[in-house]
């Protein structure tokens, strides 16, 4: 078959990028990896994946020993340039795009007639016009697209990711994918590139709307979540388990509500929503609450927390799972990260920390034990289950029954009421 687009330059070469990269290399196509991270390049030339996602590090190394992926610190030519960089938040919520700018100006003096610029990025609607004005300005020889541009030297798109952390190559290729061209002619350029690797639909839209899809999606995830975490308050409040309650209303034909949990956490949904209240500021008020209502989860379950160690003299507290989520092991940005670290600054109990997902603790835990959850479950007063991991699903709640335990999950809750929907005469309390 012959490729559209026979090399391609991955700009960025993190979480979405390099998974990109290794799987346009694997459907034949030459790629170019630019990343400023000079250790992340050496890693991948070598073979590895600098990044943990399940089967990344062998479709890498099969990337590299074919000569299909190669990994460098500045831009080449190439027939199309998708870029993939961090789009952060500063401290007062607003976006940082600087690295887009950077990424922009890398990749300008490479471009020649033909060449198609894709925009992955997470970004704040207006961006990808934004990068067609700066390659615009650095490149006057060529000409770019507007709305409604019939021809133009570069097709410019925008085209977000949606997978998700840990299921990264699998989505890659099976989602559907949006596909939001400056231009109707960007769009069909893009879609052929997409063509390549993606079995899902490509929908076409224009780029700001792509924009907006990719936030509202998170923003919309956040927002559940928020219902689900204020509703777990409320029954806190109210002595009634919140668990129990989403789990039921779930059975109404028309009702999905989220999983409460200690908190957001993560690279995504904790961020992006912001990118809409930044633009949107007066108008995006229930999408600016649900952030917050997420944000101070944590502070709740600390609060409660310490209510209970306020019961014990000196109190051994275990607290199980770190990670921003389920079975994966990125300690980043993640919400059980700050209970663990705020109990240990101020010294409440003596803390545990069990997370089977990595072998030692980050620097900001200095001072609590890194245990397994044997030890952990055994020497606690005070048991918090802070991320729902499979290890954990098992524990034998029988030893729970004389620990303070807070399962911010509602993962032990669940399974009790499962025994008891399988019959079984076996009441087991918290
Ligand atoms: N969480 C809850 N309750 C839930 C679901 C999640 O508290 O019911 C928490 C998790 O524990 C975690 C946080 O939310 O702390 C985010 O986890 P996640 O699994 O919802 O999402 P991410 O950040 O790993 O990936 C999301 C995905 N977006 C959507 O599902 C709409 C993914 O598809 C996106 O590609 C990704 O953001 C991204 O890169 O934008």
């Amino acid at each position: 078959m012959k490729l559209p687009f026979p090399r391609v330059a991955v700009i960025g070469l993190g979480y979405v990028g390099l998974p990109t990269a290794a799987t346009l290399a694997a459907r034949g196509v030459e790629v170019v990896g630019v990343d400023v991270n000079p250790r992340a390049v050496d890693a991948i030339n070598q073979g590895h994946a600098h990044i943990v996602e399940p089967e990344l590090d062998m479709m890498v190394q099969s990337a590299v020993r074919t000569g299909r992926l190669r990994a460098v610190t500045k831009p080449e030519p190439a027939d199309a340039f998708i870029i993939a960089v961090p789009t952060p938040l500063n401290g007062d919520h607003t976006p940082d795009i600087g690295y887009i700018r950077a990424a922009a100006d890398s990749i300008a003096p490479q471009l020649a007639k033909a060449n198609l610029v894709i925009l992955e990025s997470t970004s704040p609607v207006g961006t990808t016009e934004r990068l067609r004005d700066w390659l615009k300005a650095r490149r006057p020889d060529l000409s770019f697209p507007t709305e409604k541009s019939a021809q133009a030297d570069i097709a410019v798109a925008y085209c977000p990711e949606r997978v998700l952390p840990g299921q990264m190559l699998r989505e890659l290729v099976e989602n559907d994918r949006i596909i939001g061209g400056i231009s109707p002619r960007c769009s069909e350029r893009a879609r052929s590139l997409y063509r390549i690797f993606v079995q899902g639909d490509s929908l076409i839209t224009n780029a700001r709307t792509a924009e907006m899809v990719k936030l509202c999606e998170n923003a919309f995830r956040d927002v559940n979540i928020a219902f689900a975490n204020e509703l777990s308050i409320v029954g806190d409040r109210l002595g009634v388990d919140a668990n129990e309650v989403i789990r039921l209303a779930n059975h109404h034909p028309r009702v999905n509500i989220l999983q409460p949990g200690p908190g957001v956490g993560g690279h995504c949904i904790a961020v992006d929503p912001w990118f809409l209240v930044h633009t949107a500021p007066q108008e995006a008020r229930l999408i600016r609450t649900a952030r917050e209502v997420n944000d101070s989860k944590p502070a709740y379950v600390i609060g409660r927390i310490k209510a209970l160690a306020d019961r014990f003299k000196n109190p051994v507290i275990a607290c199980l799972g770190l990670a921003f989520k389920a079975n994966i092991d990125d300690l980043r940005n993640s919400p059980a990260m700050t209970i663990v670290e705020h109990l240990a600054r101020e010294g409440i109990g003596e803390v545990l920390a069990v997370e089977p997902h990595v072998d030692a603790l980050p620097r900001e835990l200095a001072g609590v034990a890194l245990v397994d959850v044997d030890e952990a479950i055994q020497r606690a007063d005070i048991v918090v289950l802070l991320v729902d991991h499979d290890a954990f699903r098992e524990i034998d709640r029988d030893r729970l029954l004389d620990k303070a335990v807070i399962d911010t999950r509602g993962l032990w809750r669940w399974r009790r009421r499962i025994d008891a929907g399988n019959g079984s005469r076996k009441t087991r309390r918290r």
